[in-house]
């Protein structure tokens, strides 16, 4: 194993052991975490959900305690968690020298040494800072400037009054609405310190603002499923890893690496995945993984790997489909009793309504896979218990509505849909779906009201804000009073003069970055909090240094789907330099505009922490547990397990559905499978078609017109988490030539007498960044491969167009959204030439603090 990859073994690893009671027969209850609403396009502000598996049945509630880990289990340190997975803190004089991973993660992630590191890393903000022209001539002043690195550092009072100065001015100046509040990311968990909630119930209880919905994961996807199959589904309880293992004999990941991505939740992360993907291969599962990359998970499974052009995994899913009817091998009683709309589908499929049979031979013109192999996948998934696991990336790509649509198409022609061990599974890679769900009370938290007018979106609604589909920020700003479609309603664009962002990381996240730099400059003013220099803090007009976790206390629930334990998320040091928590910050802001004790409500954090837990304590009982009291929860510096119910660790994704259709219909508006979908034929969007189609992209490789010939694959990192973590020690495991690395596959760098080590253009006509090449046949031909996430850094930012030094894929990537239905990002679309860089090499500078780099 090289130092550059991350160890995927599995052996490393023991398995999660029983919990206390997981023998004694507590019934599963449903598992609704906040704000899993059922309807499309949010899931309530920011917050990631998760819908638990157990609901199949309701047995007797015999009592239980819910329990702390066994002792022996605590290696000394101080307990906390992150996306990462909970762990203990090393300190010595003050100084955290070590995160030592939780002794039962089953699956530790390689990459704690930098979550350590972002304490301490040269890129931590330090102080108030507010960029030169900004402070001396006013908001809007020079807007090319933002980015140069001009900063003056100014005291906390000072910061504060600007800050709440100009939120008043702009909403008199401009109207409530100017105030874009969306603020987008991945802030870190913790039920009391939610970044995005508080800067929302700071807004809220001073006034409104623009507000986002859905998210860059899932925008397509969570907005067509649920006319399809009524729910969410993306974040999805899935049929567990332990049914799988089995009942299932043919595993697909399509566009799917849990023993990648499962390495993070959005709560801390308790790494099932890993446990699950062991018991599958000890099972001796037969695995299929089809992607353009040869992934950690089809290496550890041993799978069998097939690389279909990016971008055309609907041909080849029709292909399939295809090949299902021409040789009678699918289920005509599934469908006709738990789905409507196969027959407007039928036509389509055999060519009769567009005169294009969707045959193996037209899929392998589009998707490269031969026809021979789209055959027999056919008929191997028709004859074996097959589960069809699909990730996000086909979706974050143009018309990804389509192949979300189109896989449950499929699933429901095989008709092992509710079956044990097959069907389809849409979360096995994220946040470690498929770990069976603990019987577990769900923590609240910290809302965005507070209590002037009941939780989240609700209160939003009444307080009158606009939102914008989370990934058109940059459209609204070039056409503001422009009416967009989405989902099938209209929303006209407002005026956006002002941009808050905390907890996420808007110069990494959003596609077509030269765009988006020209966009941003409409913006009088943009207001950053983060504890690390990313080029969005460094793009901002004022800049204020947050607190990370570790240096605040705080609570969180562990596992997304798991649920299995609540973890004390305690402060491990105490704030570097000027470092403050967001929480103290705003109730700062609150309290300048008149509104201090309505937020804070007059609570320490201890206070609110202890609250939170007690009225756990309370839903606990309800399930028949009895929790600790708080101060020996708190004492005990271990994660507080609890049961997970027999019934829970066999679920089956739709067994319910398939067991009585009526009486557990689905929420779609015939209650099932919908495979053509009236409400989305009335629609009448022009790229949205009422059944699964496939849809040329605006660009891929083998398309009609486009002009570049290699794919751009920007996966989610082994070793960051997004942009988080970039600015850390990781970065020594993987850059290559001190830059982001490129992949390429040795054919495609012999035709262009590329080496492996050097530095590289990658260019489109959107942009042109450098990286460093690795050449590797883990990567198919026709594609490169470069991760989300690398840090932006422009060389000369007051010029279009400029060269980033480092290697940010979203200078190259595409804009435009998925479609009118979910105006999703399309960050997995793109074309690009590669070359090799020639002339005197830029050096990186974003991973400093800015003043040392003033540019321009
Ligand atoms: N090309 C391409 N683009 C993509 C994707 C892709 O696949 N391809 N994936 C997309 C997806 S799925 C996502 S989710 C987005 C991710 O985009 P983001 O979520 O915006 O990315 P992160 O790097 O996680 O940014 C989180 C930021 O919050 C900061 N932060 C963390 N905790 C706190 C806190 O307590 N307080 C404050 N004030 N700040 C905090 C971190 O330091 C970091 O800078 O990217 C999207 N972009
Ligand atoms: N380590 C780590 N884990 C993470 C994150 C992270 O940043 N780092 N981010 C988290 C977040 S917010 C999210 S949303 C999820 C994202 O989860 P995903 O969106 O599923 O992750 P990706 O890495 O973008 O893509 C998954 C796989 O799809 C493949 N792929 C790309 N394009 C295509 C295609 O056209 N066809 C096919 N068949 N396959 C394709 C990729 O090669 C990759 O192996 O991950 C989460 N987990
Ligand atoms: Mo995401």
């Amino acid at each position: 194993m090289s130092a550059t990859q991350p160890d995927t073994s599995l052996s490393r690893h023991g398995f999660v052991r029983g919990q206390v009671a997981a023998a004694l027969g507590i019934a599963g209850a449903p598992v609704l975490v906040r704000g899993a609403a059922p309807a499309a396009g949010d899931g309530g502000p920011g917050e990631k959900t998760a819908q638990g598996g157990g609901a199949a049945s309701r047995a007797s509630g015999s009592t239980v305690a819910a329990g702390a880990d066994k002792a022996g289990d605590v290696p000394g340190g101080i307990l906390s968690g992150c996306h990462w997975g909970a762990f203990y803190g090393i300190v010595k004089d003050g100084r955290a020298v070590e995160f030592r991973p939780w002794p039962k993660d089953p699956a530790p992630s390689p990459q704690l040494p930098g979550v350590l590191d972002s304490l301490y890393s040269p890129s931590r903000i330090r102080y108030p800072m507010v960029r030169r022209a900004w402070l001396e001539k006013g908001p809007g002043a020079d807007p090319a400037g933002r980015g140069t690195g001009d900063f003056v550092r100014v005291s906390w009072e000072k910061a504060i009054q600007l800050v709440a100065d100009e939120l008043t001015r702009v909403r008199e100046k401009y109207g409530q609405t100017a105030v874009f509040a969306g603020s987008y990311g991945w802030k870190s968990p913790g039920r009391l310190h939610n970044c995005q909630t508080l800067l929302r119930r700071m807004l809220n209880l001073t006034g409104s603002y623009t507000n986002s919905t859905g998210d860059y994961s899932t925008g397509a996807a969570q907005v067509i499923l649920p006319y399809v199959s009524g729910s969410l589904e993306v974040y999805e309880q899935c049929t567990t890893w332990n049914n799988l293992a089995e009942h299932c004999e043919l595993m697909v990941f399509w566009g799917c690496n849990p023993l990648n991505t499962s390495q993070i939740s959005r709560q801390v992360a308790d790494h099932g995945a890993w446990p699950g993907v062991e018991a599958m291969k000890k099972a001796g599962t037969k695995v299929i993984c089809i992607d353009p990359i040869r992934t950690e998970t089809c290496q550890a499974l041993n799978g069998e790997w097939i690389a279909p052009r990016p971008q055309t995994d609907v041909a080849l899913m029709l292909g399939i489909a295809w090949v299902l009817v021409d040789e009678k091998l699918y289920d005509r009683k599934f469908l006709e009793k738990y789905t409507v709309g196969f027959d407007r589908f039928l036509p389509y499929l055999l060519g009769k309504s567009d005169g294009q049979p969707k045959t193996p031979a037209w899929a392998e013109g589009i998707s490269g896979v031969p026809a021979d192999t789209i055959r027999s996948l056919a008929r191997r998934f028709a004859k074996h218990r097959t589960m069809l696991a699909l990730g996000y990336s086909t979706q974050r790509q143009h018309h990804g509505e389509q192949s979300h649509w189109m896989l449950i198409t499929l699933a429901a022609m095989l008709g092992q849909i509710g079956l044990p061990g097959g069907g389809y599974g849409l979360s096995y890679h994220y946040a470690s779906g498929g770990a069976p769900t603990a019987n577990t009370p769900i923590l609240k938290a910290i809302d965005d009201a507070s209590g002037q007018g009941g939780e989240g979106a609700a209160w939003l609604a009444q307080s009158g804000a606009v939102s914008i589909p989370v990934s058109r920020l940059v459209e609204t700003l070039l056409n503001p009073g422009k009416v967009m479609s989405f989902n099938g309603h209209e929303i006209k664009l407002p005026l956006i003069k002002l941009a808050y962002w905390v907890g996420g990381n808007p110069f990494a996240h959003q596609q077509d970055r030269n765009q988006m730099v020209q966009a941003w400059r409409r913006l009088d003013t943009f207001i950053v909090h983060d504890f690390q220099w990313t080029a969005t803090a460094r793009h901002a007009d004022i800049v204020l240094p947050a607190t990370t976790s570790y240096e605040r206390n705080d609570i969180e629930q562990m596992g997304d789907y798991a649920q299995s334990h609540i973890v004390a998320m305690k402060k491990i040091v105490e704030p570097l330099f000027e470092a403050r928590n967001d929480f103290d910050i705003f109730a700062d802001i609150a309290r300048r505009l008149g509104k201090g004790d309505p937020f804070t409500r007059r609570l320490t954090e201890m206070e609110w922490i202890r609250n939170l837990y007690e009225a756990a304590k309370i839903e606990s009982r309800a399930k028949g547990m009895e929790m600790p009291v708080f101060d020996a929860f708190w004492a005990s510096n271990r994660p507080l397990s609890f049961p997970i119910p027999p019934t829970s660790k066999e679920f089956v994704r739709h067994a319910d559905f398939r067991a009585d259709p009526l009486l557990n219909a689905l929420g779609t508006a015939s209650g099932k499978f919908e495979l053509y979908s009236r409400t989305i034929e009335k629609y009448g969007y022009d790229d949205c078609p009422p059944h699964a189609t496939w849809l040329e992209p605006i660009e891929r490789v083998g398309g009609p017109d486009t002009k570049y010939p290699l794919h751009i694959v920007s996966n989610h990192p082994q070793m960051r988490l997004h942009s988080q973590l970039c600015g850390t020690v990781n970065r020594r495991t993987y850059e290559v030539a001190g830059r982001e690395p490129c992949w390429m596959n040795p054919k495609d760098a012999a035709a262009r007498g590329l080496k492996d080590g050097e530095v590289v253009r990658v260019f489109n006509q959107r942009g042109q960044i450098l990286a460093g090449l690795k050449i590797t046949d883990e990567i198919m031909p026709g594609a490169i491969r470069i991760n989300e996430g690398g840090w932006y850094d422009p060389v000369n930012p007051r010029q279009d167009g400029t060269l980033c030094a480092w290697g940010d894929v979203n200078v190259l990537t595409t804009g435009v959204a998925t479609s009118k239905l979910g105006q999703g990002n399309c960050g997995q679309t793109g074309v690009a030439e590669v070359e090799r860089f020639r002339g005197s090499l830029p050096p990186v500078t974003v991973f400093e603090q800015p003043e040392a780099h003033r540019k321009g």
